[in-house]
């Protein structure tokens, strides 16, 4: 598939998409989803890929689901052709997505990022949950990860009045995992990825899978399921070889196995 609204580059074992619709402000449209998902399918199937960074511009990672696609529909066809339902292969994705924000993140967009495992942000980032502007609410996930991260009190004063959160207004919160200066974000979010793409693939991916799953259960039930992966994580190769590097005083080699 040819992309014509993100672009893609691999930088050793990371893959950077930077959405690409400048003159909508990287609005997210059926066809960015779509590539986006596309990219996310090469992404979990390309074993020499451990970790995806995903960004914007500088003035917007993203200005939310776009709204010139979204006006003619009616309830009846939105549910019918369930309207955006194909933005759900992005938290479906195993492996790591970081999501590095400068500028707009706003309805879908900010949505999209809480949808990354973490997000690092440029001292330039606006988050939002504008819809209520326009009629309706968010349609993302934003009631409810928007909720989770900075919880109700300021999640209910973004998705009622739809005013936006600066960059050092999210970190305080906990919607954002670091605050850099912009033209530090990309160099920050490669650091980031490199680390984790340097580990072993399958403790990533367990660790990403326990640490969701705190938000799907109860707290000795998610407890038991860190448990049992924890556990696990001893049939890995890795594990032997990651704890024996540390006794030898050497890096880890990990094969990812
Ligand atoms: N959709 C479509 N086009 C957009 C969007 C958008 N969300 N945002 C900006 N654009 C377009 C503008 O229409 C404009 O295009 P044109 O030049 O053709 O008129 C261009 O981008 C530049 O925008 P502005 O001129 O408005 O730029 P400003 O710098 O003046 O303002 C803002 C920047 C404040 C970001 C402003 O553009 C804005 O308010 N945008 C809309 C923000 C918004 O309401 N976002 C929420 C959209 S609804 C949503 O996201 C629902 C999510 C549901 C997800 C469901 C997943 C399953």
């Amino acid at each position: 598939m040819a992309y014509e609204t993100i672009k893609t580059e691999t930088r050793g074992a990371v893959i950077l998409v930077t959405l690409n619709r400048p003159k909508a402000l990287n609005a997210l449209n059926r066809q960015l989803i779509a590539e986006l998902s596309d990219a996310l399918d090469k992404y979990e199937a390309d074993p020499d890929l451990r970790c995806m960074i995903i960004t914007g511009s500088e003035k917007a990672f993203a200005a939310g689901a776009d709204i010139k696609e979204m006006q003619p529909y009616d309830s009846v066809t939105a549910y019918v052709e369930n309207l955006l339902g194909e933005w759900d292969r992005i938290p479906r994705t195993r492996k790591p997505i970081i999501a590095a924000v400068a500028g707009y993140a706003l309805g879908g967009g900010c949505e999209l990022a809480m949808m990354c495992d973490f997000i690092i942000a440029a001292d330039t980032a606006k988050f939002g949950q504008p819809e209520i502007n326009l009629g309706v609410m968010p349609g993302g996930g934003g009631t409810q990860r928007l909720t989770r991260f900075v919880g109700k009190s300021k999640a209910m004063d973004m998705c009622l009045t739809g005013r936006m959160m600066d960059a050092d207004e999210a970190e305080r919160s906990g919607l954002v995992s670091r605050v850099v200066p912009a033209d530090e974000l990309l160099g920050t979010a490669f650091e980031a990825a490199d680390k984790i793409a340097d580990m072993s693939l399958p403790a990533v991916m367990m660790t990403k899978e326990a640490v969701n799953r705190a938000y799907e259960t109860t707290m000795a039930e998610g407890i038991l399921f860190e448990r049992r992966l924890f556990h696990s994580a001893f049939g890995t190769e890795d594990q032997s070889e990651g704890m024996q590097a540390f006794i030898d005083k050497r890096s880890a080699n990990f094969q990812n196995r």
